[in-house]
């Protein structure tokens, strides 16, 4: 029956998009380099378990190291396990809590080549743009779940059959 392969497809069309993970360009055109801003990228980001970063630049020019916060205020590079160095560095942001990656090379962490991010626990189910103030927002929220209970009662209803 077409109704039921359809339904069946839009259920795990709404749970695929419900989980699915950002994989963010850090820098985006820019990449990773001496004179981006960082801070000003991640300014309006929020990041989430399960997101990658990908930091691209010339091998050899960059690298990217991650370290503690006291070492990221300070551009120290006293720990320098686990640097990556191939100029297409894939991050998976596996844990929540604050992460700090600074470039180790001379002095770029001190021209600007250090990012900052928070990772939240659990990607919410997203939803269309907000606009601030209005009650829009809670409506297509409210619309969400209850298609969410449709589909869920609709595959359940197909399981008994
Ligand atoms: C980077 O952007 C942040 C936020 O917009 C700003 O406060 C900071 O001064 C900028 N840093 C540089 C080096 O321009
Ligand atoms: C972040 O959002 C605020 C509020 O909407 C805005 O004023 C600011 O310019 C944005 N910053 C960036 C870097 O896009
Ligand atoms: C050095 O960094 C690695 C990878 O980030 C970490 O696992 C290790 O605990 C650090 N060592 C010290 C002494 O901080
Ligand atoms: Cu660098």
């Amino acid at each position: 029956m077409a109704s039921k392969a359809f339904l069946i497809a839009v259920f795990f069309a709404m749970i695929a998009a419900s989980t699915m993970a950002t994989n963010y360009m850090v820098g985006d055109n820019a990449g990773w380099k001496v004179g981006a801003n960082y801070t000003e990228w991640a300014a309006n980001k929020t990041f989430y378990v399960g997101d990658t970063l990908t930091f691209m630049y010339n091998k050899g020019s960059h690298n990217v190291l991650k370290v503690s916060g006291p070492d990221f205020q300070q551009c120290l590079k006293s720990n320098t396990t686990g640097l990556l160095d191939t100029g297409n560095d894939v991050i998976n942001l596996a844990k929540p809590g604050k992460k700090w990656y600074i470039c180790a090379i001379a002095d770029h962490c001190t021209k600007g080549m250090k990012l900052v991010i928070n990772v939240l626990e659990a990607a919410p189910t997203p939803l269309p743009p907000q606009t601030p103030g209005s009650s829009r927002a809670s409506e297509i929220s409210s619309f969400k779940s209850f298609g969410w209970i449709l589909a869920a009662l609709a595959v359940f209803k197909m399981m008994l059959a």
